[in-house]
C-alpha cells in the first residue's frame, strides 16, 4: 500500500497498480526497482563504448583509471554521450515530420484517399515562408511543391534552415556568433554522429556547441516541420473541452486506444471510428457505441484536433491494459514500452503496430501507408469490434467515479483568437503585472519521480505566483487529471492571473498539444520578442520538464535553452560526472546564450528557481 503511495499521486493509478498486482502484471515500477541498483558510472555520463577498444569507464573518485582506452577524459566522454543523446531525440521527432511531408506530398499527388487539406491558409503561409511560388496553383499542387521546400530542409545544401527566419535578430545573431545555426535536419544529426565517433571531435565545449546547433535543428526544423504539416493536414487546433484519466474507457463501449505519436494513424483511426456500418457492427455486437482514447502524444494531438479523449500519460500505458477494458490498442511510435505487448496477453487485448520502423514484441504488425491507410483503419476498427466480444470479465475492472473535465486546443493562432486577435493582451497583462511572467512545463514520466507529482506540484505553485504555464506532452496530462485544465481553475490562480483567466475564460494551464508542440511555445515566445523588439532571453520565460525520461526531452531542453529559455530539469541527465561540463551548462551557457540549465529533482525548489528568474528578467525590463 504505501509503496503504492510512493509510486503517483494519481487515484487512478493506484487502484490500477493494485489490480495490476493481482493480475500478476509487471509494471514499469517493479521493473525500476529490479534495476537497483543502476550503474553509477552511466549515471554520471561517464561510461563510453562507442568503440571497440572500449567499454570504458572513468572513476568519479580520482582513484581508478581517468581516461578510457582511447585516451578520452571525463569531458570528452560525458560531452560524447550527451551530444548522442541529443541526436537521437532530434532524430526522432524530425523522421516524425518527414513522415508527416510525405503525407502531404502523397496528398498532393491524390495518393493517399482519407487525407486531406484541412487548412490551405496555414499550407499558403507555409508556402510563402519557404519562398515556394503560388501563382494561381492549387491547393494540391502547392501541397506538393511544399513537401518539395520541406525536404529540402532535411539536406545539406543550406547555410541556414528557412525558420531561423522565424526567430528574432538579436537570437540569430547569438547563434551566428556561436557557430550553431542549424543548417540541415538530417545534416546536423549525422554530424553529431560523426563528432562523436572515437577521433574525431575531442574538445568537449566544440561537442556541446554542436549539440546546440543539433537540438536547434529539431525545435526550428523537424519537430516544427512536424506541428505546421500536421495542421495543414488535420487542423489548427481550437479550443475544445475533452476529458482525462481511464475513467474515459467505457465498459459498455468498444474501446480502442491509439498511443505513440504520430497522427497520421490515429486521425484515420479517428474517421473509421465514426463509420455507420461500423457503429452498426458495434450495435449488433452488444456495444453501445465505439469509444477512442488516446494515450501520450498521438492522444495529445487527437485531444487537441477533436476533443478525443485521454486516458493517461507515459506510465499510465501498462495500467491501461489493466483496467481489461481495452479492446484494442494501436501503436505507432516513441515512448511505446516494449513491455506492452506481453503485458496484453494478461488480457484480451489485441495490440497492433503500425509504422515499418517500429516493431514490438507480441503485437500484430499492420503497416498503415498513405495509400492504404483509410482501409487498414476500417478494417481494424472492424477487428476492435470483434474484439470486444472476447473481453474477460475475471479480469475487467471498471474504473469508478466520472473522468476529469478538461479544455485543450490552445495553438498559437487560438490563443491569439482568444485575446482577441494580437498578443497584446497578453502583453500589458505581463507589463501590469497581472502575469508575472510564462512557463512551459513539458516532457514525461519517469519512475525515478513519484508520477504526476513533479508536473502538479511545480505547476500549481506557478499559477498561484500568478505565471502564466503552457504545456504539452504527458505533463500536459498529468496538469489535466489534476483539474488544472478547466476555466474554474482560475481559482487555484493567483489574483492577477486569476483575473486574467477569468476575463478570457481560459484555464491558468494551457495545453499547446504533443512534444513535438513545444514549436508553438518557441513560436509565440518569438512573436511576443518581435512585438516588444527584444530577444526571446530578454522575456520573463522559462520551461521545465520535472519528471523527463526521453532522449527527446534532452533535445527540446537544448533548443529552449538555445533559444533563450532558462530551462529547470527534475531528473538529472546524465552530465555530474564533468564538472566542467555542469558549469557550463549551469552557468557559463547565461553569458552565451541568456539563458542556462538548471537541476532541481524538488518541484517546490524548481518552482522559486523559475520564480527568481522570472523577478530577474522582469526587473531587467524594468517592470
Ligand atoms: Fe573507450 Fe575511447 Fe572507445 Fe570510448 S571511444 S569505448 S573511451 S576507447
Ligand atoms: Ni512526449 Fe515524454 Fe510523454 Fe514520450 S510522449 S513520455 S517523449 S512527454
Ligand atoms: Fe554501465
Amino acid at each position: 500500500k504505501e509503496e503504492i503511495q510512493a509510486r503517483t499521486i494519481t487515484e487512478d493509478g493506484r487502484l490500477f497498480l493494485q489490480k495490476a498486482a493481482q493480475d500478476g502484471l509487471e509494471t514499469v515500477w517493479d521493473r525500476y526497482q529490479a534495476q537497483q541498483p543502476q550503474c553509477g558510472f552511466c549515471e554520471l555520463g561517464l561510461s563510453c563504448r562507442n568503440c571497440s577498444m572500449g567499454p570504458c569507464r572513468i572513476d568519479p573518485f580520482g582513484e581508478g583509471p581517468q581516461r578510457g582506452v582511447c585516451g578520452a577524459d571525463a569531458d570528452i566522454i560525458v560531452a560524447r554521450n550527451l551530444g548522442r543523446m541529443i541526436a537521437a531525440g532530434a532524430a526522432s521527432h524530425s523522421d516524425h515530420g518527414r513522415d508527416l511531408v510525405e503525407v502531404l506530398r502523397k496528398v498532393g499527388e491524390g495518393k493517399a484517399p482519407g487525407y486531406g487539406i484541412q487548412s490551405e491558409e496555414k499550407l499558403r503561409k507555409l508556402a510563402s515562408e519557404l519562398g515556394v511560388a503560388q501563382d494561381g496553383k492549387s491547393a494540391e499542387a502547392l501541397a506538393v511543391a511544399v513537401a518539395e521546400a520541406l525536404e529540402e530542409e532535411f539536406g545539406t545544401r543550406k547555410k541556414a534552415l528557412a525558420f531561423v527566419g522565424r526567430v528574432p535578430e538579436k537570437r540569430r545573431k547569438v547563434w551566428e556568433k556561436l557557430g550553431i545555426t542549424p543548417r540541415g535536419i538530417d545534416r546536423e544529426t549525422s554530424e553529431m554522429m560523426h563528432r562523436t565517433h572515437m577521433g574525431v571531435d575531442n574538445d568537449w565545449k566544440s561537442l556541446l556547441l554542436h549539440g546546440l546547433r543539433n537540438a536547434l535543428s529539431d525545435g526550428w526544423g523537424g519537430s516544427l516541420i512536424a506541428t505546421e504539416v500536421s495542421d495543414i493536414l488535420f487542423g489548427v487546433p481550437k479550443p475544445v473541452a475533452s476529458e482525462v484519466n481511464l475513467r474515459v474507457l467505457k465498459e459498455d463501449q468498444v474501446n480502442i486506444v491509439v498511443h505513440g505519436h504520430n497522427p497520421i494513424v490515429s486521425e484515420m483511426i479517428f474517421q473509421a471510428a465514426q463509420d455507420p456500418e461500423l457503429l452498426q457492427l458495434a450495435e449488433e455486437k452488444g456495444a453501445q457505441g465505439i469509444n477512442l482514447a488516446g494515450l501520450c502524444c498521438t492522444g495529445n494531438e487527437l485531444l487537441m484536433r477533436r476533443g478525443i479523449p485521454i486516458a493517461g500519460n507515459h506510465l499510465m500505458t501498462e495500467l491501461a491494459l489493466s483496467t481489461g477494458l481495452v479492446d484494442m490498442m494501436l501503436v505507432d511510435y516513441q515512448c511505446i514500452m516494449p513491455a506492452l505487448g506481453e503485458a496484453a496477453r494478461c488480457y484480451h487485448t489485441r495490440m497492433v503496430s503500425t509504422s515499418d520502423k517500429a516493431r514490438y514484441p507480441f503485437m500484430e504488425h499492420r503497416e498503415f501507408r498513405p495509400e492504404n491507410a483509410r482501409q487498414l483503419a476500417r478494417d481494424l476498427v472492424q477487428e476492435a469490434v470483434e474484439s470486444y466480444t472476447r473481453r474477460i470479465p475475471a479480469k475487467v475492472l471498471s474504473p469508478p467515479g466520472d473522468a476529469v473535465k478538461m479544455m485543450a486546443g490552445f495553438s498559437v493562432e487560438a490563443i491569439v483568437s482568444a485575446l482577441g486577435g494580437s498578443a497584446g493582451p497578453l502583453i500589458d497583462a505581463i507589463k501590469s503585472g497581472a502575469i508575472q511572467g510564462a512557463v512551459g512545463v513539458v516532457g514525461c514520466n519517469n519512475p525515478k519521480i513519484r508520477h504526476d507529482y513533479g508536473h502538479v506540484t511545480l505547476t500549481t505553485r506557478l499559477i498561484q505566483n500568478d505565471v502564466l504555464v503552457v504545456d504539452t506532452g504527458c505533463a500536459a496530462v498529468a496538469h489535466a487529471k489534476a483539474g488544472l485544465k478547466v476555466p474554474e481553475a482560475a481559482e487555484k490562480a493567483g489574483p492577477g492571473l486569476q483575473q486574467v483567466c477569468r476575463a478570457l475564460g481560459i484555464p491558468p494551464v494551457l495545453h499547446m498539444g504533443s512534444c513535438v508542440d513545444n514549436v508553438r511555445i518557441f513560436d509565440l515566445a518569438a512573436a511576443l520578442a518581435h512585438a516588444l523588439g527584444t530577444d526571446i532571453s530578454d522575456l520573463p520565460l522559462a520551461a521545465a520538464a520535472p519528471e523527463w525520461y526521453s532522449e527527446k526531452a534532452v533535445s527540446i531542453a537544448c533548443y529552449a535553452v538555445a533559444s533563450g529559455v532558462y530551462t529547470v530539469l527534475g531528473t538529472p541527465p546524465p552530465i555530474f560526472g564533468s564538472p566542467n561540463i555542469v558549469k557550463l551548462l549551469t552557468e557559463d551557457l547565461d553569458d552565451l546564450l541568456g539563458a542556462s540549465f538548471a537541476v532541481e529533482p524538488d518541484p517546490t525548489k524548481a518552482a522559486d528557481l523559475i520564480l527568481e528568474r522570472i523577478r530577474a528578467k522582469r526587473a531587467a525590463l524594468g517592470l
